[in-house]
């Protein structure tokens, strides 16, 4: 399998992720993409590839035009505004405010556009999320001339934003993009199956009202877990997106055992439901040492998934997500695409 993957995501690095109520090195950093690279050349998957540029045009169409801008001028405006500091939210429209009207001040749009304020934005932040970007799409491309599957090495992640929010680590939301141009290029019917730790909030809402695009993800109850104020299992899309969109919610402590029950009954819908291809969320952050997470996954288990996810014989455009125990990321997430590929 292919991998399509771009230097630049080392220009978004923050200097710090507000966590626990202190300023820590942030848990999404690029050191987690050295420790992937080394072990897919260990491991003879050394096919690595630089995705050329990234093309906006699906991503304006799918998403909110004016976030894109955004996400592209902020840090200039944030430094014209005389700021000192890296992009941090700190004021965002709650309950009883306006969730509609931009404010002009550019702190305050900061906020309008963001959901999560452990998320910094940086100088080199909007070229490093449309390089991640750029593999996601570079890897469509591949799978749509043909090939069986390709793995896009995105940093940072996407799962978690929407189409005019950024947070949680994730400012574009490849995976999206990447259903989307599965759909521009003629697939009728594309299943995202998102098996990192956190809901794949981002995803769901893009989809949440269409019945073209499936999304199924396991992930930490949003009791207990962020992105908290969505992932119930009763949430499962709107008017023409009823039935598409499959949440399975489970509690701190989950094995390999009943995720994987979760995961087979996600690959059973996603083949009734008839999908002509496939994108992952390849979250390897459900492993039972990730520092921010309450899954009990061990490492064999992820070749384990990623034989259950090859049998569905799908076309399949792993993007990258999230993984935190910075070693282990890179054997669980080779873990899975090995598991694919021997299936
Ligand atoms: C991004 B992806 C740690 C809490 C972090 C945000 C998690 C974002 C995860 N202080 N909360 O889905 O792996
Ligand atoms: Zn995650």
């Amino acid at each position: 399998m292919k991998t399509f993957y771009s230097e630049d995501h080392r220009m978004h690095f923050p200097q710090a992720e507000l966590s626990g109520g202190e300023f820590v090195t942030p848990y999404e950093r690029p050191s987690r993409v050295e420790y992937v690279l080394a072990r897919l050349k260990e491991r003879g998957m050394s096919d690595i590839n630089d995705p050329g540029p990234v093309d906006l045009t699906p991503a304006r169409s799918l998403l909110d035009p004016g976030f894109l801008e955004f996400l592209e001028t902020a840090w200039d405006d944030w430094k014209a505004a005389g700021m000192a500091g890296e992009i941090i939210a700190a004021n965002v429209p709650a309950r009883h405010m306006h969730l509609d009207r931009i404010p002009r001040n550019i702190d305050g749009k900061v906020g309008y556009y963001c959901h999560a304020s452990e998320t910094a934005i940086t100088r080199g932040t909007w070229a490093a999320a449309c390089s991640s970007l750029a593999s996601a799409q570079a890897a469509q491309r591949h799978v749509a001339a043909g090939a069986r599957a390709a793995f896009a090495l995105c940093r940072p992640p996407g799962h978690h934003a929407t189409k005019d929010q950024f947070g949680g680590y994730c400012f574009l939301n490849n995976a999206a993009i990447v259903a989307q141009m599965m759909r521009d290029g003629g697939a009728a019917k594309v299943a995202v199956l998102d098996i990192d730790f956190h809901h794949g909030n981002g995803t769901q809402e893009i989809f949440y009202d269409r019945g073209d695009v499936l999304f199924a993800s396991l992930h930490g109850a949003p009791e207990d877990s962020y992105p908290y104020f969505i992932g119930y299992a009763d949430e499962t899309g709107r008017g023409p997106g009823e039935g598409a969109n499959i949440n399975y919610p489970m509690l701190p402590g989950t094995g390999y055992d009943l995720w994987g029950q979760a995961l087979d009954d996600a690959i059973a819908k996603i083949r009734a439901w008839g999908a002509d291809a496939l994108v992952v969320s390849l979250g390897v952050d459900a492993y039972k040492e990730d520092p921010i997470s309450f899954f009990k996954l061990d490492s064999p288990d992820f070749m384990d998934a990623g034989r259950r996810i090859g049998k569905m014989g799908l076309p399949t455009v792993f993007c990258m997500e999230g993984g935190y125990a910075i070693e282990a990321v890179g054997i669980n997430t080779v873990n899975v695409l090995e598991g694919f590929e021997d299936a």
